[in-house]
């Protein structure tokens, strides 16, 4: 059948409210999402693309349909879809994702348990960054109240405790480029454990205490070692495994205790911490700024601080 381009070009009204459409949705890719289906809902997908693949996936007690779609090059250009489009349909329910990085077959890589053993759909959603929070995954519930529905997105999906059931994990940033003295390998950092509770992503606190005591556990031994006058180990190294213990108790929400501790153990010092500055004179540790940052932060909530895992 020959395209119908040439009637969409000289259809101006159409093609106006679709590019309206697009304005207002195109800002992200769950708006690529909903750009999609506003064309389709114009009929024009369905004349525009053509099949690619589609397989019959079977896992556990989840039957997925997957059909990839090629957009045609001249789309392309006037919609800046991107170049492949995945829907993935089961029970009834379509989910379109406007990437080509799934492979049919692939999405039982997909598929999460974590410890909760709530069903996760998760898809990549890198953006090539080197941020620790800059390649989230897109999580999608197979939690029957909520099938095929978005529920945020997390920093990565991974079996932090060995247990065999994977987590899924937000980083805490806030001091992710190092202070300027510890440099992005050295700086600061904790993750947050989070779960799937009614339909949103939200902290695992309670569950994964345990854990977080775990890693605080095993800096109280490297902190007391590194404070041992006979084997002392760096300043920058000592700043930073007490850094990393506060955000441990920060992440279980005990930040006061957490900070008590730090000037504790910076106080048992001597002499005082210092680091090397510009000009190759050892400075202080300037732990006033340290401590505003740090009471500035405690201010927000969690979600704050990581913009949020809304939808
Ligand atoms: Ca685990």
């Amino acid at each position: 059948m020959k395209l119908p381009f040439g009637r969409l070009m000289i259809n101006t009204a159409l093609l106006l409210a679709l590019l309206t459409r697009a304005g207002a949705l195109y800002a992200s890719e769950a708006g690529l999402c909903l750009f999609a289906e506003a064309l389709n809902d114009e009929g024009l997908i369905e004349r525009e693309y053509r099949l690619d693949a589609n397989a019959e996936i079977q896992y556990a007690s989840f039957s997925f349909q997957l059909q990839r779609f090629l957009l045609k090059d001249n789309n392309q250009t006037l919609y800046t879809l991107p170049e492949t489009f995945l829907i993935i349909e089961s029970r009834g329910k379509q989910l379109r994702l406007p990437r080509g990085r799934l492979l049919v077959g692939d999405i039982r890589d997909y598929l999460v348990f974590p410890r909760t053993r709530v069903p996760l759909l998760t898809v990549p959603d890198p953006s090539g960054g080197n941020g620790w929070n800059a390649n989230p995954s897109d999580v999608f519930s197979l939690h029957d109240d909520h099938f095929l529905e978005r529920l945020g997105d997390v920093a990565e999906v991974k079996d932090v405790d060995a247990d065999g059931w994977d987590e899924l994990l937000c980083y805490e940033d806030v001091w992710e480029s190092g202070l300027g003295w510890l440099g992005h390998s050295g700086a600061p950092k904790a993750y947050t454990v989070l779960k799937v509770d009614d339909g949103r992503i939200v902290p695992d606190r309670e569950g994964y205490r345990e854990h977080y005591r775990s890693r605080i556990a095993a800096l109280d031994k490297e902190i007391r070692d590194a404070l041992n006058p006979s084997d002392p180990c760096s300043d920058l190294q000592l700043l930073q495994r007490l850094l990393t213990r506060f955000l441990w108790y920060r992440v279980m929400g005990e930040s006061e205790a957490a900070w008590s501790e730090f000037r504790r153990d910076t106080d048992r010092r001597t002499p005082e911490l210092r680091i090397r500055q510009v000009g190759q004179r050892f400075e202080p540790v300037p732990l006033t700024e340290i401590e505003r940052e740090m009471r500035r932060t405690l201010d927000l909530s969690v979600e704050q601080l990581h913009g949020g895992w809304g939808k």
